[in-house]
């Protein structure tokens, strides 16, 4: 199996294991660190990730089309879901890339769900391509998990939108939330550039959608949030009717 590299603290697992990258590291290399001082989410947002969550990252190497790159973020978030319907948590996935529990009181922008979790995929090596298009070759995938709800809780602004597995009524440790995560994340991401498997990847992900049959907003569009298409693009029918395709962007769920 590729080496599983366990830090105390980093700025970011996601730097790390880009060096790691640089450095020829085979595919399915793991960094996991018990803090991070800097982690962070898509567009530069912040992470917190004090002690008490799963902070990896992995190194990915592999070959597809760069417009099918998606698929690795619905893949992780498919397999976390598995790994954690085994450990007893039956989260779900706000589309694209956000793991969630459901919770009693609905709040803005989640609707009646908690963020436990979220998946971060940045792409590094990308050949542009000619008649085929661009082919993405290596890449970092992140993923943080809240285990255990920080001492003295989340922080101010994640008070309405953090869930940790403690919550709800779990009490796993990281290092056992690791162990059912690794080796599929290592050993079976990349099965989805395969069309057939994909495919399954998506059935899986529409029964366990904190998102379709929402009334979402998304890109500016207000309007249902309909059906994920084969790409495992989201399709929200908007209030005149037009059915909109967004392939990437941050599903606010109406209360
Ligand atoms: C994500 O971004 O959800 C991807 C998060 C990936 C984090 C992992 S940890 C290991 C690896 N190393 C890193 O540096 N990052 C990855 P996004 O969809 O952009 O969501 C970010 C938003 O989630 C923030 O703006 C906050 O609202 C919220 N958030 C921040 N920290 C959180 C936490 N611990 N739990 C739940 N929500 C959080």
């Amino acid at each position: 199996m590729p080496t599983i590299h366990r830090l105390d603290e980093v700025a970011s697992t996601q730097q790390v294991a880009r060096a790691l990258l640089d450095e020829g590291a085979e595919h399915g290399t793991l960094v996991v660190a018990r803090r991070q001082t800097a982690g962070r989410g898509r567009l530069a947002r912040a992470w917190q990730s004090g002690e008490g969550g799963l902070w990896l990252s992995m190194v990915v190497r592999g070959s597809l089309p760069a417009a099918r790159a998606p698929r690795l973020t619905l893949g992780a978030a498919a397999l976390t879901l598995e790994a954690l319907d085994v450990l007893g948590a039956h989260a779900a996935v706000k589309w694209p890339n956000d793991l969630v529990l459901p919770h009693a009181v609905p709040a803005a922008r989640l609707g009646p769900w908690r963020k436990l979790g979220g998946v971060l995929l940045e792409a590094l090596l990308i050949e542009p391509g000619h008649l085929e298009g661009a082919v993405l070759r290596s890449a970092v995938l992140g993923l943080g998990l809240n285990v255990r709800t920080p001492t003295g809780g989340f922080a101010e602004e994640l008070q309405d939108v953090a869930i940790a597995l403690d919550t709800a009524g779990l009490s796993l440790d990281v290092d056992t939330v690791l162990g059912a995560l690794a080796a599929p994340l290592q050993t079976r991401l990349l099965d989805v550039i395969d069309d057939t498997v994909f495919a399954g990847t998506l059935a899986f992900l529409r029964a366990r959608s904190a998102t379709l049959g929402m009334r979402v907003e998304v890109d500016g569009i207000a309007g249902l949030a309909e059906r994920l298409d084969d790409e495992g693009a989201l399709c929200v029918r908007d209030d005149g009717g037009v059915l909109h395709t967004v392939r990437a962007g941050d599903v606010q769920c109406m209360v």
